[in-house]
């Protein structure tokens, strides 16, 4: 109802972080290319096996002077995975406590997402580029729903044979062969490549690798090191291709780990593989591994940097719209523009516990960031504590009323035409 509405719309408002000056539209009128990399966990930046580096293309682009990375960047998804992501970053709300919004409202809720917004007050033409069948998450239905303009989904793509495994089309072809479709787009675009490669079990043909992993006796952890320096191979040739076509310098490159890959019950596997004490390995070190990397990487900037500011995906949306030059005032956004200095640090993960520049909550229990341990609590300690839980917990029951509710039906920001899902028809006509 509209009283719920204004319950979100009070929070949603008052917590509005204003953009700032020094950022606010550097990448104003550029084409935007999200690369969603599929299970990649912060820990890969910089890693090396065997002496080499995994990711060796990914750290150069992390550490560019036209990069803003974020070391201090945490997935929050839920059941819904890859699916939850992809909401966070089109909506800035979160995904649902049970199951995946995509899945379970995704085909009748109303969105005011980026594909719908960027379309309205900037003309930029979206498409969506995946190698897996497009119904895969509901995402037929869910993009229609947000205003994505095409998807190219694996019936456009020849993914007979060796050409994909597991989850679809292998991602270096996957890149190689949406570029017919890409350079027909009218500019400037959104975009956004979903990989598929590095999911679990992270199998992969011989002939696609000859990285040397490691010998850990877990095949998941041995494997997952190949299929990210795969990852990174893929990367790097549609780079090669951008600069080569003169499409990088007109866009901003956005790329971001979804979720992990090595789960908990196999991360003191990991331990040994990274250097790590496995038999001093608990829960916070779980946490911790929880960051996944962001990337903007904007070509021709020569002030970038690595920051250590802590956000998570549901800042991205309005981090985005800021450097474009569009104000994010009049949506609803639960995240914060990480550039703002009234951005919030508190990371809400889907289960209510939290991380913040200071504090790692699990359960209920508050561990130190600095050193790794239960903290007995100063009173001003746990006064700030108490704002950051009550915090998270108003946020996350915001989310799910606006999202359970159908909400944003009754919410018309100005200037907001709602979206018709039948304009929009995804079938491949050519093939
Ligand atoms: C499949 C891919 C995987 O299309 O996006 O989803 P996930 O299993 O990571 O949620
Ligand atoms: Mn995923």
């Amino acid at each position: 109802t509209k009283s719920e509405l204004n319950d979100v719309l009070k929070f949603t408002n008052g917590h509005y972080a204003k953009p700032n000056k020094k950022y606010y539209g550097i990448a104003k009128g550029k084409n935007v290319i999200i690369i969603h990399l599929e299970s990649f966990q912060q820990f890969l930046i910089g890693q090396k096996i065997n002496g080499q580096e995994v990711t060796p293309f990914l750290n150069k682009l992390y550490r560019s002077k036209s990069s803003y990375a974020f070391k201090n960047f945490f997935h929050q998804v839920g059941q819904g995975k890859t699916s939850d992501a992809e909401n966070m970053l089109e909506t800035s709300t979160y995904g649902l406590p049970q199951g995946s919004l995509f899945a379970q409202l995704g085909s009748d809720n109303t969105f005011q997402a980026a594909p719908a917004i960027l379309k309205q007050r900037r003309d930029y033409t979206s498409a969506v580029f995946h190698g897996n069948i497009a119904s895969f998450w509901n995402r037929n239905n869910v993009y229609k729903n947000m205003g994505y303009q095409y998807f190219f989904d694996a019936s456009y793509y020849d993914t007979s044979g060796d050409r994909s495994l597991g989850y679809g089309l292998k991602d270096k072809l996957l890149f190689r062969d949406s570029v017919k479709y890409l350079q027909n787009l009218q500019q400037p675009f959104y975009v956004k490549y979903l990989t598929v490669t590095n999911h679990f079990p992270f199998d992969l043909d011989k002939e696609d690798t000859n990285f040397k992993t490691t010998d850990t006796q877990d095949e998941v952890v041995d494997n997952y090191f190949l299929t990210a320096h795969y990852l990174d191979q893929s990367v790097h040739e549609f780079y090669n291709y951008l600069r080569k076509t003169g499409l990088l310098k007109k866009s901003v490159i956005v790329l971001y780990g979804d979720h992990y890959g090595i789960s908990d019950s196999e991360n003191k596997n990991l331990a040994k593989a990274i250097h790590r004490d496995p038999d001093d390995w608990d829960d916070f070190d779980n946490a911790q591994l929880q960051r996944v990397p962001f990337i903007i990487n904007i070509p021709g900037r020569k002030d970038g940097y690595v920051s250590s500011k802590y956000a998570g995906e549901i800042d991205v949306l309005p981090t985005l719209m800021h450097l474009l030059g569009i104000s994010t005032k009049r949506y609803v956004q639960f995240g914060t523009d990480i550039f703002s200095n009234q951005h919030d640090q508190v990371v809400a993960f889907r289960n209510q516990d939290w991380v913040s520049p200071t504090f790692t909550s699990i359960s209920g229990d508050i561990y130190s960031n600095r050193t790794g341990q239960l903290m007995k609590l100063s009173k001003r300690q746990q006064a700030q504590v108490k704002v950051n839980k009550k915090r998270v917990q108003t946020e996350l029951s915001l989310s799910d009323s606006l999202n359970e509710k159908n909400l944003l039906r009754f919410y018309h920001p100005k200037g907001f035409e709602s979206i018709d899902p039948r304009k929009y028809n995804y079938a491949n006509e050519y093939q």
